[in-house]
């Protein structure tokens, strides 16, 4: 959707960048298609289950390096025991782009390698409570892909998961690059925008968010 007020890219803190509407409509439907594939094999998307027994409202699947709260690795152990699908080297090519226009900065685009993406679906009632990403062994970036209904986002401090905290909106074909002084920062969804979004993204309903980031991990066979 063309908005009829233009959305600037924003600086949110030191490092967090925000540049609304920087996917095009054909990459948003190429993205979804892709996410639909991984969505089913070679691991199914699910709750994640949280370490004291809930699950996540959200629903996550991954791709390079298998996600659960405190630890990445390559087979989901706890959904089928499979490996994960590889992470593509177009995403990599797609997250030094992102890195590149949030920083302007080609070099450090250049060096930038994702190698896991966390791919997450909020139906219309889901929520991410205030975390901070540090289950990487790097602090390079996190790039992050919004497709589909808006939401809310917030973005707080490195101190608390409480105020100060900025909410902004996240819409579809948005990107948002948390790196620098901002990699650490506790940030959010506490609010899905249902039935926001052009059908033309390729997604009937909800929200899907697409996390790059370097986990820093190298296989066991390389440590010898
Ligand atoms: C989401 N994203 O937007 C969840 N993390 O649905 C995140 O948790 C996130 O968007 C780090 C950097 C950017 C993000
Ligand atoms: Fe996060």
């Amino acid at each position: 959707m063309s908005a009829l007020v233009a959305r600037p890219t924003m600086e949110i803190a030191p490092g967090a960048i925000h540049v609304p509407g920087w996917l095009t409509l054909h990459e948003q439907r190429e993205l979804v298609a892709a996410c639909r594939t991984w969505a089913t094999s070679p691991v199914p998307i699910r709750h994640t289950r949280l370490p004291r027994g809930g699950v996540m409202s959200v629903q996550t699947v991954c791709i390079g390096w298998h996600w659960q709260p405190y630890r990445y690795t390559r087979t989901a152990d706890d959904v089928n025991g499979e490996q994960v699908a590889p992470f593509p080297d177009w995403m990599v090519r797609l997250g030094r782009r992102a890195v590149c226009e949030a920083y302007h900065d080609q070099q450090t685009a250049d060096r930038y390698t994702p190698d896991t993406a966390l791919i997450n679906f909020y139906d219309g009632q889901a929520r991410l409570g205030m975390h901070q990403d540090n289950d990487e062994h790097s602090p390079a970036p996190v790039v992050s892909l919004s497709i589909g209904d808006s939401c809310v986002f917030r973005v707080g401090n490195t101190q608390t998961r409480t105020r100060p905290y900025t909410d902004i909106e996240l819409a579809s074909g948005d990107l948002f690059v948390f790196g620098g002084p901002s990699r650490y920062v506790y940030h959010g969804v506490p609010k899905v925008h249902q039935d926001t979004a052009d059908p033309a993204c390729g997604l009937g309903s909800g929200r899907l968010n697409i996390t790059m980031r370097v986990t820093g991990l190298t296989e066991p066979e390389d440590t010898w």
